[in-house]
């Protein structure tokens, strides 16, 4: 059964409030300890112990708690926002849904739960997804043992005992034998530090921290900043409320339709048949992402341009991501690529009437080097009269002003500034928190060149520490619950394996990292995707060293995961007390 809108639900809103009355909370079903530490918004002074902390509580984070449960283990979840969802609690601008489709963009571990779930759309909007994740955390008690408006701020290793030692504003201490990072890949803000920036008169947003209760921009005059897939979900639909749009675009970007559209129950019903199929079919693909689309064989050059043309014409009308999954080399040889990019050109050239702005909208990059957007009537969006395209990639923002902002000599005036300037991506939430591994060695330090993992699971020096779809693994180059699902289930029979052979620490061997670091490198230099600056490479940000973080190739990594655990955890040096 679904339990529909549960987000809404008075009794899910309470349960999530921090500073209730501990004895509600206790009526509520809550544990003691919780209630312990709800009732003064943090922890008493007593330090708390448990078998795992996790932080964050997305979709990674909830899974993960749900199979350390399993496991018997105690575990106490922080997450800084007042509810669950990660990424889908923050990004509520308008028009913000998931790009990869409904059916394959939730959870799998539980049969029952992917049956009992009704998607609607082909693409789940922002507010279903977001009430799938309360749904899944009511449906597993997930709330008892996950703490929120709690950021935690640092956490420490402690070799003597082998356990971390985790500090949280609201300040308190706990200690886990295991630290689990599920931070998320985009959930750090990155707002540009221009001049002046404080002194605008008028409304600011940032569309990864929106408002919950919404944004009416009727009559308004409106600047967006940055045109990635934010600013074009967001875009169309700001234009239909907003007196004046102007969009300031430093770098355009690819995008290809949604083409969404409601779910029939026949396509519903085919895929509950053998969702276990439908999954393990859309595992194989290197990016975990099914499609109805034959699987490419050809080259893009292997055919004429008639016929080529015809394979992305089918693609662009079926719409979404699958259109970069036309042809076997379109991320790996640049010919093949300039076919595709020249494609959709074409297309804006033929949807844009002003040929100077379709020219301006027409990126020159390498297309998929960037996350490829998908949107609902962007481009089209530009005839509007109220819409102005902005160039700032010659000329960048020169400032923000008290009534507006200003690009060289022209200044914009403005009631409301949309940033939709992305995140410092995969590693900024982790580097946010001070997490000191053995000797006291930050992470911070380690990683500041850029970040270095085992497997994007485990780090040098940071023993029983593990990120969840972490740099150095798939990640955000795949379908992120299906990445995150085979982490989480990885993690957890470590922990199991760790436990019943009588380790108390785990902990990424140097040479087996500088191995692995050097293999992601070689797979990103394989591609395409090292030509452009993107958020994949920290290049969106001021200072962040050019790494290319994630890892290509889904079933390959899976592959290796399951190799290096049936090998006792190859490459991880293990150790313990009790062990023999
Ligand atoms: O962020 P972005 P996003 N001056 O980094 C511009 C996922 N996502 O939030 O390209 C002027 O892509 C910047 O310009 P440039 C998805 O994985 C998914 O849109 O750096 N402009 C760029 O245009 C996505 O890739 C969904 O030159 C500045 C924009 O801001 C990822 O999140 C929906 C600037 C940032 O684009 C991030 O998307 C939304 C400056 N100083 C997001 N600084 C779906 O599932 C930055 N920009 C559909």
């Amino acid at each position: 059964m679904r339990t529909k809108g549960s987000h809404g639900d008075p009794r899910t809103a309470r349960r999530n409030r921090l500073g209730s009355p501990a004895e509600a909370l206790l009526r509520l079903g809550f544990d003691t300890r919780l209630a312990t530490f709800t009732r003064a918004g943090s922890y008493d002074d007593a330090v708390d112990e448990f078998d795992v902390v996790i932080v964050g509580a997305g979709f990674a984070g909830m899974y993960m708690l749900h199979r350390v449960r399993g496991l018997g283990m105690t575990a106490r979840l922080f997450e800084t926002a007042g509810g669950v969802g990660g990424t889908w609690y923050w990004n509520r601008y308008p028009g913000a849904r998931c790009d990869v489709e409904s059916m394959q963009y939730s959870y799998q571990f539980s049969d029952e739960l992917q049956h009992d779930w009704d998607w609607t759309e082909r693409y789940a909007t922002q507010p279903e997804i977001l009430a799938y994740a309360n749904h899944v955390a009511d449906r597993f008690d997930l709330w008892r043992d996950m703490q929120f408006d709690t950021r935690v701020e640092g956490a420490s290793w402690d070799d003597a005992t082998a356990r971390w030692v985790v500090s949280t504003d609201p300040g308190g201490e706990c200690s886990a034998r295991f630290l689990i990072m599920a931070t998320g890949c985009l959930s750090c803000a990155n707002t540009p530090d221009f001049p002046g920036r404080d002194s605008f008169r008028g409304a600011t947003y940032h569309t990864g921290r929106w408002p919950h209760e919404g944004v009416d921009f009727t009559g308004l005059r409106v600047g967006v900043i940055g045109t990635g897939s934010s600013a074009i979900q967001s875009i169309p639909i700001i234009a239909t409320q907003a007196a004046q749009l102007t969009v300031f675009q430093r770098t355009a970007s690819y995008s290809v339709p949604a083409a969404n559209r409601l779910l029939t129950a026949d396509e519903v019903r085919e895929v509950k048949e053998d969702y276990a199929g439908f999954r393990a079919f859309n595992s194989l693909m290197p990016t975990a992402i099914g499609s109805k689309l034959p699987i490419p064989e050809d080259s893009a050059l292997a055919l004429p341009t008639e016929e080529r043309d015809r394979v992305f014409e089918q693609r662009w009308v079926e719409g979404g991501l699958p259109f970069l999954g036309a042809f076997i080399d379109l991320l790996f040889s640049p010919e093949a690529n300039d076919t595709a990019a020249e494609f959709v050109r074409g297309k804006i050239r033929e949807i844009v009437d002003d040929p100077r702005v379709a020219e301006l909208l027409s990126p020159k990059t390498v297309i998929g080097c960037k996350r490829l957007c998908v949107d609902t009537g962007y481009f089209a969006t530009f005839n509007r009269p109220n819409v102005e395209l902005v160039d700032v990639s010659e000329t960048p923002i020169t400032e923000i002003t008290p009534n507006g902002l200003r690009v060289a000599e022209r200044e914009f005036e403005l009631d409301a500034i949309v940033y939709a300037t992305g995140f410092d991506a995969m590693t900024g939430a982790l580097l946010t928190i001070d997490v000191r591994g053995r000797d006291g060695r930050s992470l911070r330090d380690a990683w500041a060149a850029g970040p270095r993992t085992y497997l994007g699971l485990g780090t040098v020096g940071f023993p029983n520490f593990f990120t969840i779809s972490g740099p150095g693994s798939p990640s955000v180059l795949t379908n992120m619950i299906v990445s995150i699902e085979q982490h989480v289930e990885w993690i957890a029979d470590c922990i199991e394996y760790l436990s019943e052979n009588g380790f108390d620490r785990i902990e990424a061997t140097q040479d087996a990292q500088d191995a692995w670091v050097d293999h992601v490198n070689a797979i990103a230099d394989f591609t395409l995707f090292p030509s452009c600056n993107s958020w994949y490479l920290g290049a969106n940000v001021p200072g962040k060293p050019r790494v290319f973080m994630p890892l290509l190739g889904f079933p390959p990594y899976v592959e290796k995961c399951n190799e290096v655990a049936a090998k006792g955890y190859e490459g991880f040096a293990l150790a313990g007390s009790s062990a023999s």
